[in-house]
This record gives C-alpha cells, structure tokens and sequence, in this order.
C-alpha cells in the first residue's frame, strides 16, 4: 500500500478525534483529502497516483463508521477517477480531475446545506417553539433561514451528552439572535409539552427510512410522538445509505469510556463498565418528513434517494468503498 501524505494523514486523525464532526464536514473532509493527495502526489504514471488514492481513501474510511456521507463522498470521487484511469487517462488529466471532482463533492454539498436551508424555512411558522439535539449545520441552516425571513422562533438545544455538541448549537442560534434555552437531556420531555418541532440531522438514512443520528436522538422522536410534536429531519442526499438497499446494516460507533467518566473516576467504581455508543436508529414511524436539498420527503421516500442518487453504482463497487476498521494504534 502507498504511503499516506502527512496531511492527509493529519485530516484522518483530526475525523477520528472528532475535531472535525458533524456528517457533512466530515464527508467534505474526506474530499478535501483526496484533493491533497493528488496535488501533493509525485506520483511518475497513472496507477502509482491511484494507489496513492487508494491508501488515503482506506485510511479515511478507518476513522468514523457510522456517517455514511464518508463512503458516498469517496465513493464519488474514487468511481470516477478509477474509471479514468482504466481508460488509459494521462498522469496529469487524471491529477486534475481528482481535484475538479472533489471540488464539485465539496461546493455542491455546501449548496445542499443551504437549500436544505430554504427548503426546510418554508415548514417553519412564525411563532414556532423548536427542540433540536446535537449539533447539525443542515438543522442550523433551516433555522437561521427562518429566523431571517421574520418568523419569530423559540428554540430548546439539548446539551447531548456525553461531548456537549449542543453547547455549539446554542451558542450559533444565540449569535445569531435567536431565542435559545440550553437544556439537559434529561429534560427533553419535561419541555416537549411547549414545542411545535423537533429538528436533528443525520449520518445516515436507511433504506427503510429509518434515521442514524447522535445518540439521544430517538428519545427526543419518541418525546415528540407522545406530545405530537412533528419530528423532523434534515438530511442532504449523499446520507442516504446505498448499502442498506443491500441489506447490510448501518454500524453504530461505540466510543471510549474516558468520553462519560474519566479513567481514574471509572476505577474507583466497583463491577461498572462504560457503554458509549455514539448514534441511535430513529424507526421511520417516528418521522414526519426528511428535507434533502432535492425537496422533502416522507421517511418511506428514502429508497427512491437512494435509487435516484446511487441506482447507478454496481454492488461490488457500494462493497469496496465501506467504513472498516483498522487496528487502533493509539
Ligand atoms: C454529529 C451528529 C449530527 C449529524 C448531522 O455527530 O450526529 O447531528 O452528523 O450533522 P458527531 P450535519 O458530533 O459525533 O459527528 O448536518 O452537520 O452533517
């Protein structure tokens, strides 16, 4: 296997320690990764730059299994270079058209956010009281876009525990002047009584319509159905899962112990271990519509995604571009 730049290694650490979280940046991460490659690549001929390609799109599929919007958006760059490459492309045309496609994966995902945005603002009444969890720039977009049109907005962010994630949402609604209770998790239901729509993310969106999001979410879905609220999600379309048409199930990230109690609290308790999974499944029973940037859907609408935006990818294909799981090193 080709060695790995420096940089590039550097963005995969960064995915991996959650510096760079939240499915769309990191997918626009990966991209980005790929672009490095191939500009910093002294590659001498075609095959030497693609397994260099390769070696970085390995090492990025290693860091964080759950965002399916990580295999789409090396997927999407990796399809089209290999098939270039097999049709004999020079070193320098396929060098350029690695960068000019992860480009396009990056500008159009960023476009997707903000029609999400515009799309989303139209299910926003003035007066809403909203509940969001974790922290997503797809559910930050629809409210800001609201809030911008006039709509006047009351929103409740949950802390998200165990890494606080909606101490970043609360400070971005704040900033941008919008009416903002943090609140603890544990108080999702005691509130939901108030709220007219609760709005997450996602990292992955299944086949069935069933929605991977921060852990927590579907406490907040299940809060929501009691007190019919309507329950949101906002979801560009490369989180849709290909693989899940394949039958293949979404894996939950289980995180380290020292995210909940540190290493020396944990140890003075007696016959305790840590669980820390990092998302939940929300069941599409539970979700009232999905905003994409193509227009919003209802959750059993999720295999016609995934057939529009993926139905040309060959299965074996879907299968070699996955998350998998390198030995930890550290
Ligand atoms: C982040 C999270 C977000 C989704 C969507 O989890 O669950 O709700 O990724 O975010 P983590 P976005 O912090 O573990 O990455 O809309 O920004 O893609």
């Amino acid at each position: 296997m080709a060695e790995v730049d420096h940089r590039v290694q550097e963005i995969a650490r960064r995915i991996k320690k959650m510096k760079i979280r939240g499915a769309g940046r990191i997918a626009r991460s990966a991209a980005k990764a790929l672009l490095v490659t191939a500009q910093q690549s002294k590659a001498k001929d075609p095959s030497a730059l693609y397994c260099e390609l390769e070696a970085s799109a390995r090492l990025l599929l290693s860091t964080r299994p759950t965002a399916v919007s990580l295999p789409n958006s090396i997927r999407y760059v990796m399809l089209k270079v290999r098939e270039a490459q097999k049709s004999s492309m020079e070193l320098e045309d396929l060098r350029q058209l690695t960068i000019a496609t992860a480009n396009k994966f990056i500008q159009s995902s960023a476009r997707a956010i903000e029609r999400i945005g515009e799309i989303g603002a139209k299910r926003i009444e003035d007066g809403d009281t909203i509940m969001t969890y974790c922290n997503s720039a797809a559910v930050t977009a629809i409210l800001k876009a609201a809030f911008e049109q006039g709509k006047r907005l009351q929103v409740f962010v949950c802390e998200t525990r165990p890494r606080f994630q909606g101490r970043v949402t609360a400070k971005t609604l704040g900033s941008i002047g919008i009416p903002t209770s943090l609140i603890v998790d544990g108080a999702i239901r005691f509130f939901m009584t108030k709220v007219d729509k609760a709005i997450v993310g996602a990292d992955a969106v299944a086949a069935n319509g069933a929605v991977v999001n921060k852990i927590g979410t579907s406490m907040v879905a299940l809060a929501a159905h009691e007190s019919r609220a309507l329950f949101f999600v906002a979801a560009e379309t490369y989180k849709f899962s290909p693989e899940t048409m394949l039958g293949q199930l979404v894996e939950i990230e289980e995180r380290d112990s020292s995210e909940v109690i540190s290493v020396r609290g944990l140890k003075k308790m007696l016959n305790t271990t840590v669980r820390n999974p990092a998302f939940d499944v929300t069941p599409p029973e539970y979700v009232d519509l999905i905003v994409t940037e193509k227009g919003i859907i209802p959750p059993q609408a999720a295999i016609m995604v995934i057939q529009e935006e993926f139905g040309s990818i060959a299965a074996e294909e879907l299968m070699e571009y996955q998350t998998c799981r390198l030995v930890d090193e550290d």
